[in-house]
């Protein structure tokens, strides 16, 4: 006989939070955001903490190395995504890590020898002004001088001549060395009234360079998600095919964490692959999943997961509830999985904390989603909806939408993630379309995370681990639904994000 599990599948729309007495202590600018990303002794502080509770979704159409600096600059941390080749995924890693907050490689670069038309070419390009010239062309070839767009004009300058006589030539420049501070760099650039510091190595290649026009960039970013050589922390998906040869390079190439992703994590597979990480690479830590029961977390608990992820076909993109049958609400899942961490916590002393991942269509869901035990989430349509996410731009009948696919759709020829039984899809499990175009992640996570701190202030919770023990929720009726949907039209300009 088939077994049926107790109680009624249910999604985080059905319920809604109730406030709990707010006290002085619990204002929304004293509610701390911080949570453990990794698994650790139960009272002591995780290797690696997130000052958001935030990741990006491992997929495509999300992780870029841009995304992952934006992210890990506002607190969270994305996981780049896996389906590329290994070196394709080491170098996103690279870049990361070898970020510098305000240091570009030049990405406009000429020869001297270049004329003034392929430069006008190049800058229309790239849409800077502002090129480095080196001898070979490349961003860290030998550096021989800068020229920018106020250097020749096409009306005074026969565009056939070379770079070379309009450029302003190295030693007439204030260069700084290789191993300059940004503060440093910043002080150069605004004692010489600059607009732009070359940054030279011993051997005069070009490293970067750095805009005064960046400079309201430069600000600190005090909850920014750092290693502890200041570099922005970055995770990284990898499966269970090729992690042999992935993990190794991953971890050469830096990665701070990595995960198995998989669209079913319950398998014989992902215990192998992390007994296997857990062997070979005993300080990398590695999340797994995807689960929706305690059952599947114990299993992954015990084979080492460092983290585990949670959900099954909740994900905007996803169809895999239509197409195979399988899945579970999301609430429903996340309540089951947290009560498996706490009863493993209590049992082994080792917290293994558990991200809630797909499915949050409103910023509310990602409280609700805390208040019933995730330690954080993970997000794919919220992310692709930014500036710094892959997918293009697009317009449809005069509104701005981003491209947005699923890992199961035909487009993303992503097998890996679902095992249909060969090394390719017999059938999508995901689709391939758009999401409303937002704009910058910083700006519009700050907005969110205003929200989630306000929820918080109100449920009287002033952390994560608060929340979670001391929320209430209740579900709502069908009729309660209607009739918040009823009574008042709203005005079409109304500005909704002011309440
Ligand atoms: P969402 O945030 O609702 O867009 O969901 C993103 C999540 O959906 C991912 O993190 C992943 O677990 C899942 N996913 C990705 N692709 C697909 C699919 O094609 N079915 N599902």
């Amino acid at each position: 006989m088939v077994e049926i599990v107790p109680g009624v599948s249910r999604t985080f729309t059905e319920f809604l939070l109730l406030p709990n007495r707010t006290t002085a202590e619990c204002t929304p600018a004293k509610v701390d955001l911080g949570t453990p990303l990794v698994r650790h002794a139960v009272g002591a502080t995780a290797s690696i903490r997130l000052s958001v509770p935030f990741t990006s979704a491992i997929m495509q159409a999300v992780g870029s190395p841009r995304l992952a600096v934006a992210l890990a600059r506002s607190g969270g941390l994305s996981f780049l995504h896996h389906n590329q080749s290994v070196e394709d995924q080491a170098d996103a890693v690279r870049f990361v890590k070898n970020f510098k907050a305000g240091f570009v490689v030049s990405d406009t670069t000429v020869r001297p020898t270049d004329s003034l038309r392929h430069l006008v070419g190049l800058m229309k390009a790239t849409g800077h002004n502002t090129a480095a010239v080196t001898e070979d062309g490349s961003p860290h070839g030998r550096f021989v001088g800068l020229v920018t767009s106020r250097d020749f004009h096409s009306a005074r300058h026969d565009l056939d001549l070379p770079v070379a006589e309009r450029m302003r030539p190295v030693d007439t420049l204030t260069c700084g060395k290789e191993g300059i501070t940004l503060s440093e760099a910043n002080t150069l650039l605004w004692e010489g009234r600059l607009d732009c510091l070359p940054v030279v190595d011993g051997a005069g290649h070009l490293q970067h360079l750095v805009f005064r026009s960046d400079y309201a960039d430069h600000k600190q970013f005090p909850g920014a998600v750092v290693d502890a050589a200041k570099r922005f922390r970055v995770g990284a998906g990898v499966n269970t095919h090729d992690y042999r040869d992935r993990v190794p390079a991953l971890v050469a190439a830096g990665v701070d964490v990595l995960c198995l992703d998989s669209s079913d994590g319950y398998s014989d597979w992902q215990a192998e692959a992390l007994r296997w990480v857990k062997r070979e690479f005993p300080e990398v830590p590695i999340g797994g999943g995807n689960v929706v029961d305690g059952e599947a977390f114990r299993f992954l608990a015990d084979a080492g997961a460092d983290f585990v992820k949670v959900g099954i076909g909740g994900g905007s993109i996803c169809i895999t509830r239509d197409q195979k049958g399988i899945g579970r609400g999301q609430a429903s899942a996340v309540m089951d999985v947290a009560e498996a961490r706490d009863a493993y916590a209590r049992s082994t002393g080792e917290y293994v904390p558990i991200c809630s991942d797909g499915g949050l269509l409103h910023d509310y869901h990602m409280a609700l989603a805390m208040a019933m035990g995730a330690d954080f989430v993970m997000m794919g349509r919220y992310f692709a909806r930014f500036d710094q996410s892959p997918g293009k731009k697009v317009r449809i009948g005069g509104s701005v939408f981003k491209e947005y696919w699923g890992e199961g759709s035909s487009r993303a020829r992503n097998w890996q993630r679902y095992d249909q039984g060969e090394d390719k899809l017999h059938f999508e499990e995901g689709v391939d379309g758009y999401v409303p175009y937002v704009g910058d992640l910083g700006d519009a996570l700050a907005l969110t995370v205003a929200k989630i701190k306000a929820t918080m202030a109100s449920c009287g919770a002033a952390s994560i681990p608060v929340f979670q023990s001391t929320a209430r929720v209740t579900l709502v009726s069908e009729q309660s639904y209607q009739e918040n949907a009823a009574a008042v039209a709203v005005r079409e300009d109304a500005d909704t994000t002011l309440g």
